[in-house]
């Protein structure tokens, strides 16, 4: 049984400890932390768990096997490092760190421990829909893909969410999932602005981010973060000889009084409920008996945050910002992109 302990019990942690707790085989949370006490002991009582003063005590404790880390992005960093000095596998929820500088730290200190220790929660790469679509895409049955069109809509946004929290912390999704679905680097990021929306209040909200694959392939994101109707996340893959998109989802759609009737998620709680579940099914399983996790590496949380840093500059500076990676250590180049 893997013990695993978690750092940030807010909405993520807490749904990460319910699936741990109630849904996947082979785990236990056995501790917790957050810096709000009162949170973390009420979560802990729910399960069983120690509770621990801090971050690098939870760590450091030797009944804890593996290390979850679920609180803001600003703190991440300190905890991932903590985490591989300590020798212990950890799986930071996205992204791993909030400026490409901390999450190179990152991968340099995994770099010279020497075998991988980190994955970071880029979950869509475990969605079924997703994984339906990079099939139809590498089968080559639509030919070579030109375009991608996505759409990532939430229904509204916490009050800490920022000006550039729209591509930090939202669009960071598609950057992972477009090198992932392609199996290439991004070259360059552009973001358009339309027109505001009222919802949005000092937000500027949607916008339009525009990427270039280093094949030429164009991918588009709308960004919109307080649509109000729902979650709803889209992507149309533009091929030479066809298009693919992903699916509807809905379990169920009902007609009646002349109209059609489906519903939409509320949040990405349950748009990707069985997506975190898999992931966390894969990383139990891949790190239980002393293996490595097999899922986005640190060099992916690396790569994301760069490309998230181009999309920032260029909301900044209205131009088009290229994408320069650092030079990638060896551990890191037997990874494929698409793994
Ligand atoms: P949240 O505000 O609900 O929870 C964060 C928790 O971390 C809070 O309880 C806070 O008190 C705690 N915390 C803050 N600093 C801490 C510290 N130094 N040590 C210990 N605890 C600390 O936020 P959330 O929505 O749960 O998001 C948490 C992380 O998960 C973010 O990085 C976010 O981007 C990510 N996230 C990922 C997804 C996804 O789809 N993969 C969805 C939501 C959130
Ligand atoms: C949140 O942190 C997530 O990661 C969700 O998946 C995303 O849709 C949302 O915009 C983010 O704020």
């Amino acid at each position: 049984m893997l013990r695993v302990a978690v750092i940030g019990t807010g909405m993520i942690g807490r749904d990460h400890i319910r699936r741990m707790s109630t849904v996947l085989s082979g785990v236990r949370v056995t501790a917790v932390t957050d810096v709000d006490a009162a949170a973390a002991t009420q979560v802990a009582a729910s399960i069983g768990a120690t509770v621990h003063a801090t971050g690098e005590d939870l760590i450091a404790d030797a009944e804890v096997d593996a290390v979850v880390v679920c609180s803001w992005g600003p703190t991440h960093e300190q905890y991932v490092l903590a985490a591989i000095a300590a020798g212990k596998p950890v799986f930071c929820e996205k992204p791993l760190a909030t400026t490409q500088e901390a999450c190179l730290r990152i991968v340099e200190a995994e770099a010279a421990y020497g075998s991988r220790l980190v994955q970071v929660g880029y979950m869509r790469r475990y969605d079924v829909a997703y994984r339906a679509l990079k099939k139809v895409v590498d089968s080559g049955d639509i030919g070579a893909p030109l375009m991608m069109h996505c759409a990532h809509r939430n229904a509204s946004v916490p009050g800490f969410y920022e000006k550039e929290s729209a591509i930090t912390d939202t669009a960071v999704h598609e950057i992972d999932m477009v090198r992932w679905m392609f199996g290439e680097e991004i070259a360059a990021a552009r973001v358009l602005i339309p027109r505001k929306s009222p919802n949005g209040g000092p937000l500027q909200d949607p916008l339009l981010l525009i990427l270039e694959m280093t094949s030429g392939i164009l991918v588009d994101v709308e960004i919109s973060v307080n649509i109000r109707y729902g979650y709803d996340i889209r992507g149309e893959v533009v091929g030479s000889d066809g298009t693919a998109a992903l699916g509807s989802l809905e379990p169920v759609s009902v007609r009646r009084s002349a109209q059609v009737h489906s519903p939409v998620p509320a949040d990405w709680r349950e748009r990707f409920l069985l997506a975190y579940d898999v992931e966390f099914q894969e990383w139990i399983d891949s790190i239980a008996g002393g293996g490595a996790p097999l899922g986005p590496s640190a060099w992916d949380g690396y790569a994301a945050a760069v490309v998230s840093d181009a999309g920032v500059e260029a909301l900044r500076t209205g131009s088009r910002v290229s994408v320069t990676l650092a030079p990638q250590p060896a551990l890191y180049q037997s990874l494929a992109v698409t793994s």
